[in-house]
C-alpha cells in the first residue's frame, strides 16, 4: 500500500535523477538533532548536515521557536525604502563575527544570489571609482558558485555549464588545485600547490591585463566538486596578487562559513581577508532560506559616496532580502552556535574525524582521502566507462543502512552537523567502510 497521499510526478526535482528517484523514492518526513526520519519511520544519521547547512543539527528548539514567534509578530515587511529590526541585528552580528573591516551586509535568499550579488557589487564598485573597464570576473575550474547565470559563468563544474551554452562573457578560470600524484591522502592542507595561484598573474593578468579585471572569486575550500582543500600558502598568494593589481578577492564561504572548518569562517582559519564574503546555508542553520554578502568598508563607502544624497546607491535587491523569518532564524542560529561553542567543538573534534576517515584508505577502490575541520572527501576509482556510477551506488547502499552521505561523481563528501558525537562519527564512517568492503557489488 502506498503510504503517500500525494503524487511524486509534478515536482521537477533539482539536481536529481528525477526518473530514478520517482521509481525509488527517498522521502524524509521529520528530523531531530543528528537524525532524519524517513516516511517508513526509519532513522537516518545525517552525515551531510542536510546539504551542508544544518551545522547545529536539526529542529533545534531555540531556532524553531524564534521562527514561530516571528511568524506571529511580523510575517513580512517591505525592505525597499522601508525596514524592520531583524536584518539590522543580523548585520551587526556578522560585523562583529567577521575579521577586519568586513562590516557591511547585503542580504539575499541563497548562496546563488549571494554570488551574483557579490559579482554585481564588484562591477558597480569599479564603475563608481571611474574604472569601468574592469569587467572580467575570474573563477576557478571545478568551482561551484550556485546555479544562477553569474555563478555558473564563474563556476567550473562542467556538467553545470555545458547544458546551457554561452553564459557571461568576460570570464576566465584559474586551474583547480587537485593533484593526486602530489597530494593524495593529505591530512589537512596539502603541502604542494601554492604556486598554482601564480597563474593569476602569469596567465590571466598577462592575457587580459589587470586593468580589465574586476574580481577573483574562489571557494576557500571547494566543496561541491568533491572537497578540495587549498594547498598551504595558496590563498595567501591569491590575496597578494589581487592586492598588487587592484583586483577584488571574493571568498565564497557558503559551505565553509559557520564553523565547518573548525573556525568561524575560512577567512579566520587561513588568516586571509577577502574584500567580500558570500554566505548562506549555515547562516540560519538551514531552517529558512537566507544568504548574505559581507563587504569591506571601502567598497560600501565608494558606492555610497558615488551617488547623490537621498538617491538609491545600488540598484539591486530582492523582495525577500532580510526576510523577518530568516532574520529571526539567523539570530537564533548564531546564538546556538555561540552558546554551545560549536565552532570550537568542530575544531576539537576534527582530529578524531580525520583519523576516522583516513582509516578508509585501505579499503577497495579508495583513490584518495582528504579532510579539513569537519569536512572530508573520499575519492573512489570510477567504474570503467561509468563515471559517477560507483559513487551513486555507495550513496544508495549507505542510505539503505540508515546513513545519509553525499556523493558528487565518485567522491563521497562527509560534512556532519558539528554536534556529532564520536560514536556517531564511528557509525557514519563505519557504514561507509562496510559498503566499500562489499566492493564487488559496488
Ligand atoms: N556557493 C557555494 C560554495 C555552494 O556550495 C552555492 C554557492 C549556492 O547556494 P544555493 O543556496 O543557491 O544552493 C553553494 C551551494 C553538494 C551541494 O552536495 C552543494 C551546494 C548545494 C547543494 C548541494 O555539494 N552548494
Amino acid at each position: 500500500m502506498d503510504p503517500r497521499d500525494y503524487p511524486l510526478d509534478p515536482f521537477w526535482m533539482p539536481f536529481t535523477a528525477n526518473r530514478h528517484f520517482k521509481k525509488y523514492p527517498r522521502i524524509l518526513v521529520s528530523a531531530h538533532d543528528m537524525h532524519f526520519v524517513g516516511e517508513d519511520g526509519r532513522k537516518v544519521l545525517d552525515g551531510t548536515s542536510g546539504l551542508w547547512c544544518t551545522n547545529a543539527g536539526h529542529c533545534r528548539s531555540k531556532i524553531t521557536e524564534a521562527i514561530r514567534e516571528q511568524a506571529g509578530e511580523l510575517d513580512y515587511g517591505p525592505i525597499f525604502q522601508m525596514g524592520h529590526p531583524g536584518p539590522f541585528k543580523v548585520a551587526e552580528r556578522l560585523k562583529r563575527m567577521l575579521p577586519g573591516d568586513l562590516d557591511y551586509t547585503f542580504f539575499t535568499n541563497s548562496g546563488s544570489e549571494s554570488v551574483d550579488t557579490a559579482l554585481k557589487i564588484a562591477l558597480a564598485y569599479h564603475r563608481a571609482r571611474g574604472d569601468a573597464s574592469r569587467r572580467y570576473l575570474i573563477g576557478r575550474e571545478r568551482g561551484y558558485h550556485g546555479a544562477n547565470f553569474g555563478g555558473i559563468s564563474v563556476g567550473g563544474i562542467p556538467g553545470n555549464r555545458k547544458t546551457f551554452g554561452n553564459l557571461l562573457t568576460n570570464v576566465d578560470h584559474l586551474q583547480h588545485t587537485h593533484n593526486l600524484e602530489q597530494n593524495s591522502f593529505s591530512r589537512g592542507q596539502p603541502a604542494w600547490g601554492a604556486h598554482l595561484a601564480d597563474e593569476l598573474e602569469t596567465r590571466i593578468i598577462a592575457l587580459h591585463d589587470a586593468s580589465n579585471i574586476a574580481a577573483v572569486i574562489v571557494e576557500p575550500l571547494a566543496g561541491s566538486t568533491g572537497v578540495l582543500v587549498p594547498p598551504k600558502g595558496y590563498l595567501e598568494r591569491l590575496r597578494a596578487i589581487c592586492d598588487k593589481h587592484g583586483i577584488l578577492l571574493i571568498f565564497d564561504e557558503v559551505i565553509t562559513g559557520f564553523g565547518r572548518l573548525g573556525a568561524p569562517f575560512a577567512t579566520d582559519l587561513f588568516g586571509v581577508v577577502p574584500d567580500m564574503i558570500c554566505l548562506a546555508k549555515g547562516l540560519t542553520n538551514g531552517s529558512v532560506p537566507m544568504g548574505a554578502v559581507v563587504a569591506r568598508q571601502g567598497i560600501y563607502e565608494v558606492l555610497m559616496s558615488a551617488a547623490p544624497d537621498s538617491a538609491i546607491e545600488l540598484f539591486h535587491g530582492y523582495t525577500y532580502s532580510g526576510h523577518p523569518l530568516a532574520s529571526a532564524a539567523a539570530l537564533a542560529s548564531l546564538d546556538v552556535f555561540e552558546e554551545e561553542g560549536l565552532f570550537a567543538r568542530a575544531r576539537d573534534l576534527a582530529p578524531y574525524f580525520e583519523n576516522a576517515v583516513h582509516a578508509l584508505r585501505e579499503l577497495p577502490h579508495v583513490a584518495d582521502v582528504r579532510n579539513l575541520g569537519m569536512v572530508a572527501g573520499i575519492e573512489l576509482e570510477a567504474m570503467p566507462g561509468k563515471p559517477g556510477a560507483r559513487g551513486f551506488e555507495v550513496f544508495l547502499k549507505c542510505f539503505e543502512k540508515g546513513v545519509l552521505i553525499r556523493t558528487t561523481g565518485d567522491t563521497i563528501a562527509l560534512s556532519p552537523p558539528l554536534i556529532i558525537s564520536k560514536a556517531q562519527i564511528d557509525e557514519l564512517v563505519g557504514t561507509v567502510a562496510d559498503v566499500l568492503r562489499q566492493a564487488d557489488r559496488v
